[in-house]
């Protein structure tokens, strides 16, 4: 149940929809929407802005499975599962995560602290105690940094990411630059072997790419909006962008065949060869910063 004196703090309100909790927020600079399910941000609006984020019209609300766009937090592992019956990227994203703190700083930002332990549901894929904790700041940027406490008594080692469905105007016109110098390799593209990365990264044809080892700011040039979206990381090596197109789209029951068009996944973390490993009673930390520039 949600910390009391969080329901007293102006601007911050709980809410039901469906089956999950819903923490909105609005403060001086913006305002957003996150769901203790999966801790994820499933908006953030800066004043005088467009959304950051998408979400699917298609998207389910009961729990049964995470919510489609925003923010998904893939952990323990990135990607297609490590055993057959295991969720891709990880369960964290499918469990209801409990409120820490909400608070405001004296900046005037508001931030919400979830976290998630080991429990029964998550013995069942995952046997090393942990503590997960993923702190939101909301101001005229969004910031999230998740932490992994681990507190077994061996070493573990993780894949991780921010799996962030950017609301876009145009996929056909769209230019993602800073992943020069990094080593690409596309899932769609078997033949291809992993190559350094060169230049700007377009968004069609359809893609799902990673880049490993990648340093520095990512920028999306959203054109069509007016706008570039910046994402300065820390601790991440990888970057991952999807966008299924026209044809791979139809396999998601939960995207209308037309909303390809809407968004961008440009993913931040620890994927493929950048995993990490934590040793005993260690902790970890990733986090971005994603903060939107007008043309
Ligand atoms: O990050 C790209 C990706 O791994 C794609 O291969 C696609 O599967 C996408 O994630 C969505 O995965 P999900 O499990 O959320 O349907």
């Amino acid at each position: 149940m949600v910390d009391q004196n969080a329901e007293a703090l102006s601007g911050v309100h709980f809410s039901v929809r469906d089956g999950i909790e819903l923490i909105e927020v609005e403060n001086a600079f913006a305002k957003a929407v996150v769901t203790t399910h999966g801790a994820c941000v499933l908006s953030f609006t800066p004043k005088g802005q467009q959304d950051l984020l998408w979400v699917s019209d298609q998207s389910v609300y009961d729990g049964s499975k995470p919510v489609r766009g925003g923010i998904p937090v893939c952990w323990p592992w990135f990607g297609q599962a490590v055993r057959n019956g295991y969720p891709a990227h990880g369960f964290v994203r499918n469990q209801k995560w409990q409120v820490e703190k909400v608070s405001q700083l004296s900046g005037g930002q508001t931030r919400i602290s979830l976290i998630v332990s080991a429990n029964e549901a998550s013995k069942q894929y995952w046997p090393d105690d942990f503590k997960l904790q993923l702190c939101i700041e909301v101001g005229s940027q969004l910031t999230l940094s998740l932490t992994t406490f681990n507190e077994s008594n061996d070493p573990v080692t993780i894949t991780e990411a921010f799996h962030t469905y950017f609301n876009i105007g145009n996929p056909q016109t769209l230019v993602i630059s800073g992943l020069d110098g990094s080593t690409h390799s596309d899932k769609l593209d078997d033949n291809a072997l992993p190559e350094n990365q060169e230049g700007d990264v377009k968004l069609l044809p359809p893609r799902d790419s990673v880049y490993l080892q990648q340093q520095g700011d990512i920028v999306i040039h959203d054109t069509e909006n007016s706008r570039r979206i910046r994402i300065k990381s820390r601790n991440a090596c990888s970057a991952v962008v999807w966008n299924p197109g026209p044809e791979i789209v139809k396999g998601f029951a939960d995207i209308d065949d037309a909303a390809w068009k809407e968004f961008a996944c440009v993913e931040s973390g620890n994927v493929i060869d950048d995993f990490v490993t934590i040793p005993a009673g260690a902790k970890h930390t990733v986090s971005v910063q994603y903060s939107i520039e007008s043309l």
